[in-house]
């Protein structure tokens, strides 16, 4: 090793070397003075150049900064550009890129935690084909339901209860069918570690603030509860009060001889609450009383409410029945919706003028949500609310277009967010843009400022406006809905409202069945709704050529061209707040659309998967 002072003046000279060949000959000043390397050489320590500050060097090999370690999950493809976010809590922030480091990641709030519901379906052995789909497709709509609520359920069988250390001293006991399903479906309860236990004709039917809902989905449930009048509907508590329970149940006198005490066991099965809570002393199971959000399709209600639907169920028709009760639950859940909103639905459509062809979608779902269900008995009410106001065809729910966003949880709002190029292209109804004429004509952020203009009024920051939009978006409940507009198809539509929207209507204007024989009856489909006030319909010639400059500024914003990149880019800093709102937008119904996904596939080899109930092949 040298010594130190030579370390010293190796180091300057390397320095001096670097600096020369990145910045050419020094000026005169920056030479260092016989003076300065003599003291260097003197004191080595003081002198060593620091590299780490010198002014950026250019580096031409590699990236010069490492991107940010990226969330697990958190980019999709889409055909314009990778859609990418960040969950994060300070996703109310204005601008993403100020926490998420990156442009085009969107910085949204933390996903929230979906308490597991469960469900026993034991498939019986021998079933037709017709049935077992029928009965998927219920399960399916009890998924979809609670899915709708913020829970994640799932499907348990005969599978999870054999893993439980007890299944096999129960499977010993020959208990009768009816009272061994029931000790099953809580061994599988019991191995999933408790939670929420419901059966799958108990559906969710209430607003989310229901106080019964917003308890569940708290998922504190120390104490092993049923719920009044639900019979053995739903059931929650921990694991421990399960494991606790069950316990008690395995080692109950009565189940030591079951031969001896058939006739009393299956007399406890019958009552209230099923075998399991009969077997337990009553202290062990508490009874909650706010019973009202939970509609539970029971025997006994359909027999005595729903004759169309008990009808087919009892005779040989039974596959039929059971497609009945499944339209039926649907169209309540439509109605519990319906009713949530009393003032209807309201399609937000800011510069309205030339957005006809942009609303499109909004405006197909906001006439299907507004039609009457398609139900075996329209006039009837769901199990849980006697009084219920039925959909009246004569007088639907209202379908309004507004243009601005109008502040009221009695409305629907339906909007559609555009990408601020396809934005400007339509209103100032240009095929092409650029930079001169966003200069000198458009004018910025538009869309997000007619959106906001009434309910968060004039003087209010660009920054303030998108905040407040970015809260509707992720709001829960939410009384809103917002599509890209560069998104052609609405797959989720369903999944976000908890039940399938009408999708046949009666080609008359009174109601109609599909067919001779069918017993179920359809609703003429409302029309699009009356132009905004000041406005004109527009003629078929101009939304034609709406819809072709919509297509050509899609078209547009997916092109590879480098020119066609730069002008995009070009428009969204011209636009910064309508931008963040549509990145905002589109990542937080992708990351929706995501995390729908991965649980759809985790539950496909389930009862009820989309899968099973022939709703989708793949
Ligand atoms: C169960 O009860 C029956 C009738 O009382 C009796 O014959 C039988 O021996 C009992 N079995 C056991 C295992 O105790
Ligand atoms: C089903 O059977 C009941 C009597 O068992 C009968 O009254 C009813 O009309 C039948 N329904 C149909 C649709 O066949
Ligand atoms: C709806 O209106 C039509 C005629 O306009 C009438 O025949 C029908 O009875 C009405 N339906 C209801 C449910 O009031
Ligand atoms: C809607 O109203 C609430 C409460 O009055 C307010 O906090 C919120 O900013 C409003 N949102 C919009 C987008 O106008
Ligand atoms: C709305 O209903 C019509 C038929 O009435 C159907 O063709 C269309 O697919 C439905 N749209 C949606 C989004 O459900
Ligand atoms: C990411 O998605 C995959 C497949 O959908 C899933 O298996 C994995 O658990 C997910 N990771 C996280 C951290 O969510
Ligand atoms: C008002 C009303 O009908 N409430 C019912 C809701 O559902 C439970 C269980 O089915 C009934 O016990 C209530 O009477």
């Amino acid at each position: 090793m040298p010594p130190r002072r030579f370390q010293a003046l190796f180091a300057l000279v390397v320095f001096i070397i670097v600096s020369l060949s990145f910045y050419g000959p020094p000026s005169k000043d920056s030479i260092p003075t016989y003076a300065d390397v003599a003291d260097a050489v003197k004191h080595p320590q003081a002198h060593v150049p620091d590299l780490g500050d010198l002014p950026a060097i250019p580096k031409p090999f590699g990236p010069a900064a490492h991107k940010p370690p990226v969330q697990p999950n958190s980019t999709t493809t889409s055909s314009y550009r990778a859609i990418e976010w960040l969950s994060d809590f300070k996703w109310r922030s204005p601008f993403s890129s100020v926490v998420s480091y990156d442009e085009n990641r969107a910085v949204l709030p933390p996903l929230r935690e979906r308490p597991p519901i469960y469900t026993y379906y034991d498939a019986p052995g021998k079933q037709a084909k017709a049935v077992a789909e029928a009965e998927n497709r219920l399960i399916l709509a009890w998924r979809r339901a609670w899915w709708a609520q913020g829970f994640k359920p799932q499907v348990l069988s005969r599978v999870e209860a054999m893993k439980h250390p007890q299944y096999r001293l129960v499977q010993r006991m020959k208990l009768e069918p009816k009272t061994e399903v029931e000790i099953m479906r809580w061994l599988a309860w019991g191995y999933m570690g408790g939670g929420v236990l419901a059966n799958w004709l108990a559906l969710p039917m209430a607003e989310w603030e229901n106080p019964m809902l917003t308890f569940l989905r708290r998922a504190e449930y120390p104490k092993l509860s049923r719920i009044q009048s639900l019979n053995n509907g739903v059931f929650f508590g921990d694991r421990a009060a399960v494991e606790a329970a069950l316990k008690k149940v395995v080692n109950s006198e009565l189940l030591k001889n079951v031969t001896a005490n058939q006739d009393k066991i299956s007399q406890l099965a019958r009552k209230e609450g099923g075998a399991v809570v009969n077997l337990l002393a009553p202290s062990d199971v508490t009874i909650d009383k706010k019973a009202n959000g939970i509609a539970y399709y029971t025997a006994e209600t359909i027999s005595s409410k729903y004759a169309t639907v008990n009808d087919k169920l009892a005779n040989d028709t039974q596959a039929e029945g059971l497609e009945l009760l499944a339209s039926l639950i649907n169209s309540h859940l439509h109605l519990t919706f319906q009713e949530q909103h009393p003032e209807g639905v309201a399609i937000a459509k800011p510069l309205p003028k030339r957005t006809t062809a942009l609303m499109w979608e909004a405006t197909q779902i906001a006439r299907n949500l507004t039609q009457c269900p398609a139900s075996p008995m329209p006039k009837s009410c769901p199990p849980n609310r006697s009084k219920c106001k039925p959909c009246d065809a004569n007088k639907s729910m209202k379908l309004q277009e507004f243009p601005e966003f109008v502040n009221s949880t009695k409305f629907f709002t339906i909007g559609t967010v555009p990408h601020p190029y396809t934005m400007t292209s339509l209103h100032y109804t240009r095929d092409t843009l650029d930079t001169n004429f966003l200069r000198t004509t458009v004018q910025s952020d538009l869309w997000t400022k007619e959106l906001t203009r009434k309910s968060l009024g004039k003087e209010k920051t660009e920054a303030y406006r998108v905040v407040q939009f970015k809260e509707l978006v992720a709001a829960a409940p939410a009384h809103t809905l917002w599509l890209t507009a560069e998104r052609i198809v609405q797959q989720d539509v369903d999944w976000i409202l908890g039940f399938n929207l009408p999708r046949v209507a009666s080609p008359t204007k009174e109601p109609s069945s599909p067919s001779d024989v069918s017993q179920l009856i359809v609703f003429p489909r409302p029309g699009p709704p009356k132009p905004i006030k000041g406005e004109e319909i527009p003629d078929e010639v101009w939304i034609k050529k709406e819809e072709i400059r919509l297509n050509k500024a899609r078209d547009a914003l997916k092109s590879k061209a480098k020119g066609m990149k730069l002008t995009v880019e070009a428009v969204e800093q011209w636009h910064l707040s309508d931008t963040e709102a549509w990145k905002f937008a589109r990542a937080y119904s992708a990351r929706r659309r995501m995390e729908r996904k991965a649980w759809e596939e985790e539950e496909r080899g389930s009862a009820g998967s989309e899968k099973k109930a022939g709703v989708r092949s793949t």
